[in-house]
């Protein structure tokens, strides 16, 4: 406002507006970025390198390059056709200061290329100039170079060409502002997933990341596309077809892409984007797309004699049990819905997906007939065995009723009764069960043992799921339902730990639990409910001394510390079952003095990933795995 008094004597009338727009972006960055915690922070990345993509998508970029730099700064680089420099028809200055320093700027330019509008994404290069300690930007372009430097959205220095070149692009290194986020510090992982998705949405493309603190390289092209989106999602799965089926089928301007293969296992994985955006809560484009497959998949049922006449249709559920999926639509003027913006809304769009799926997979329908039938007998049996298990559900669900106590017999309960201060240990076997129970404070600790391995929940069916007695005392005991009946505010304890041996075995049965939790009780693990024990790896004493360690490298250390001659015992426990009750507790289960791991989903993606390499068909992919991996399934970075 002060500033605007002034616009007489110090600014023309433009650069306050300019200025203005910045400053509200600094004043309220989440109504930008969406947050200013890490996400919002990422958003920063994501939103430069977008501007690239819409240079890819305009067909005039083949690679982008992000790099993380010593200085914490990140520099995204593309061989678009660079920001121009020529001074813009209305602004009468440089059109490259125009889009770092005006919201919403990168419209302007009217192209007739896709662009991601409104919403939290695509709010422009400025937007991420404004929220900067500094940003320096070089162009490449008429063979020459320009380069300019700002500071918190400010010019900092006037437009310069600073040498000549014999490529096109756009380079744009910035510093997010600390006074603005939280943290500043990138995560590569994120960035990682983000970028190989994109590789995966714009085939053909180059995407590279480096990061020049740790050494850490990533290359992304994919030729294929959708079609290696569908591989990496179902890789270690046997698969039907062989090869996903692909689609890309443009009309009215609107370009439609679908990858899709069925796998033996029972989960539905279905991504969809617009204009490269993840659409969480799915839209016009998705729905297109399921009720295409629900139709022609009855259509085709129908005519091969498959169903009867007087029998009712597949469900879409049924159908798409067992399906991985990814769908991507590009249209012009995309308009985000939904709570979180990421539901596509416009209307057009469900019948132009719909034709074109119901058209596209008819003919493969027609040409692949053996494949046909195997979807559609798999679809038959999703129908059967949901069928099952409602019946099987309706049975637990009325014994619940009747029954006034009906908690499992092994299942040594708490006393108390407030969720918020119970703990349920799940414990591998017996006799750890029986130390755990000794050693529990019985006050706020239950204790449920599990025998032997339980049931591989990635394969077997729910109806299959629920006949498993191991797996039935678990719901019982959680006390909240499952699938579709889950409750998360029935759940009887709100801390729910897993407590195995540190071996192969116990590190199986973990995996177990959690694919469990994640196919039917994910809310669980995204309420934080979810805990792994840490119990130790050695005891090792001298004379009065005693310490619990529960890594290698730590005994090492100690070992030399405590000089590695006479009088020291070492235990290595090669098991739960070899600590007594007390030690038990102290290590493992006190509170005061234990540690445990919260079990947290990154990225849905790629726990998917993960969990079917894990839990899959193919017995290869999933022992190399666990090799590779035996730390990361350990520290449960999932
Ligand atoms: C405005 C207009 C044009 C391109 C761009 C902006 C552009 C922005 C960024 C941000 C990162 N990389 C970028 N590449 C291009 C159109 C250029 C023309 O018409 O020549």
């Amino acid at each position: 406002m002060s500033k605007k008094k002034n616009s007489n004597h110090d600014y023309n009338a433009e650069h306050i507006q300019v200025l203005e727009g910045l400053e509200a972006v600094r004043l309220r960055p989440s109504m930008y970025i969406g947050s200013t915690s890490s996400r919002g922070l990422h958003q920063l990345i994501f939103e430069v390198v977008d501007n690239s993509i819409d240079e890819v998508l305009a067909g005039y970029c083949k690679q982008v390059k992000v790099q993380a730099n010593e200085d914490g700064s990140i520099t995204v680089i593309d061989d678009g056709r660079g920001i121009p420099v020529e001074d813009h028809p209305q602004e009468k200055r440089p059109a490259v200061e125009v889009v770092l320093t005006t919201l919403h700027a990168g419209g302007k330019f009217g192209s007739d290329s896709y662009k991601v509008a409104g919403g939290l994404h695509g709010v422009g290069v400025s937007v991420v100039n404004a929220l900067s300690k500094w940003l320096e930007v070089e162009v490449y372009r008429d063979g020459t170079i320009y380069s300019q430097r700002y500071e918190k959205g400010q010019k900092a220095s006037p437009i310069k060409a600073a040498g000549s070149v014999n490529k096109t692009g756009t380079k744009i290194t910035f510093l997010p502002d600390a006074e603005i986020f939280e943290d500043i510090i990138f995560d590569n992982e994120l960035i990682v997933q983000r970028l190989r998705e994109l590789a995966f949405l714009n085939k053909g493309t180059r995407i590279a990341f480096k990061d020049l603190r740790s050494g850490r390289s990533e290359k992304f092209k994919f030729d294929g596309g959708l079609i290696e989106y569908v591989d990496y999602l179902n890789q270690g799965k046997e698969t039907v077809p062989k090869k996903p089926l692909y689609i890309q089928h443009s009309v009215n301007g609107v370009e439609v892409e679908l990858a899709l293969q069925y796998h033996a296992g029972y989960a539905e994985v279905l991504y969809s984007y617009a204009n490269n955006i993840h659409t969480h809560e799915g839209g016009t484009h998705e729905y297109g797309f399921k009720v295409s497959l629900t139709r022609l998949v009855n259509d085709f049922a129908r005519k091969y004699g498959m169903i009867k006449e007087n029998q009712g249709n597949l469900s879409g559920e049924d159908i798409r049990e067992g399906l991985t999926a990814v769908l991507s639509v590009k249209l012009l003027d995309p308009q985000f819905e939904g709570q979180t913006k990421t539901k596509l809304g416009n209307s057009d769009i469900r019948s132009v997906v719909d034709n074109i799926c119901y058209d596209s997979v008819e003919a493969f329908f027609e040409q692949n007939p053996a494949v046909a039938r195997r979807i559609i007998e798999k679809s038959i049996r999703a129908s059967r065995a949901r069928e099952a298990a409602r019946k099987a559900r309706e049975l637990t669900r009325r014994k619940n009723a009747l029954e006034i106590s009906n908690l499992p017999g092994k299942l040594a309960d708490c006393t108390s009764k407030d969720p918020a201060d119970s703990e349920l240990f799940l414990v591998e076997g017996d006799s750890a069960g029986g130390s755990a129970k000794q050693g529990r404070d019985r006050h706020f600790q239950a204790i449920l043992p599990l025998r032997g391995k339980i049931l591989n929940v990635e394969k077997a069916r729910l109806d299959k799921i629920l006949a498993n007695e191991e797996i039935r005392a678990l719901i019982t005991a959680l006390g909240t339902g499952i699938e579709s009946d889950f409750d998360i505010k029935k759940a009887r304890y709100q801390k729910i730990i897993i407590m195995t041996d540190a071996d192969v075995d116990g590190s199986h049965i973990r995996v177990l639990l959690l694919t469990f939790f994640y196919r039917f009780m994910q809310q669980l693990i995204d309420s934080g409910f979810i805990y792994i024990a840490q119990p130790p790896l050695y005891q090792v004493k001298k004379g009065k001394k005693m310490e619990y360690l529960f890594r290698e490298e730590e005994l090492n250390k100690l070992l030399d510390e405590w000089n590695r001659d006479g009088g020291i015992s070492l235990q290595r426990y090669k098991g739960l079952g070899e600590m007594n009750p007390d030690q038990l507790w102290e290590t493992t289960m006190n509170p005061e003095s234990r540690v445990i791991k919260r079990v947290e989903l990154v990225d849905a993606m790629k726990a998917d990933n993960i969990f079917g390499v894990l839990m899959g068909d193919k017995v290869e992919p999933r022992r190399k795995f666990i090799e590779d991996n035996a730390r990361l399934v350990q520290n449960l970075d999932i």
